[in-house]
C-alpha cells in the first residue's frame, strides 16, 4: 500500500524491485551514515508475498557489514525503540512494509559497518526465506526524506 502521505516522494519514479521465489521486494534501499555512528539501517518499500503459503524473512547479510540484525520498532511511551526480532512472518497474500521512520515497523540494522555509507552508495545484500531460500538485493543509499518522520 502507497500510503497517501509518500506522494511527495520522488523515490517512485527511481523505484527498483526484485523477485525473490514468490515474494516480490520493492525497493531495496538505505540511509546514509550518520556522523560517529557505526551502525546503519536497511529498508524496503514492501515485501509482498504473493504465493500460497506463509514465508519468513530470516535475515540478511553482505560485505558492508559486519552482521545484519532484524529489528522491529516499537513505541514505548512515546519513546521509538528498536528490538532484534529472531524473523519476520510474511503471510500469503500480505504485504510487509520495512519502511523509514514507519512506527511499528521493521527494518534491517547494519551492525558495525565496515566502511561508512554515504547517498548515491550502492550495496548488496544476500536475503534469506524460509520458503524462497536466498536472494541478493542491491540497496540504494538516498537521504532520508523531510517527511519520512511523519506519523
Ligand atoms: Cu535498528
Amino acid at each position: 500500500m502507497i500510503a497517501s502521505g509518500l506522494s511527495g516522494f520522488s523515490q517512485i519514479a527511481y523505484a527498483h524491485a526484485l523477485k525473490c521465489g514468490e515474494l516480490n521486494i520493492a525497493h531495496p534501499y538505505s540511509t546514509p551514515t550518520m556522523s560517529g555512528s557505526k551502525n546503519s539501517a536497511a529498508y524496503f518499500m514492501a515485501i509482498k508475498n504473493n504465493g500460497k503459503e506463509a514465508d519468513q524473512l530470516l535475515g540478511a547479510k553482505g560485505d558492508v557489514s559486519l552482521s545484519v540484525e532484524i529489528h522491529e520498532m516499537q513505541l514505548e511511551n512515546n519513546v521509538m525503540k528498536m528490538r532484534a526480532v529472531p524473523e519476520v512472518q510474511l503471510p500469503a497474500g500480505y504485504e510487509v512494509t520495512f519502511k523509514h521512520g514507519q512506527a511499528n515497523g521493521y527494518h534491517l540494522m547494519l551492525i558495525d559497518l565496515k566502511k561508512s555509507i554515504k547517498q548515491g552508495d550502492k550495496f548488496a545484500l544476500t536475503l534469506s526465506f524460509k520458503k524462497a531460500g536466498d536472494c541478493q538485493a542491491e540497496f540504494w543509499v538516498e537521504a532520508p526524506k523531510p517527511d519520512s518522520h511523519k506519523h
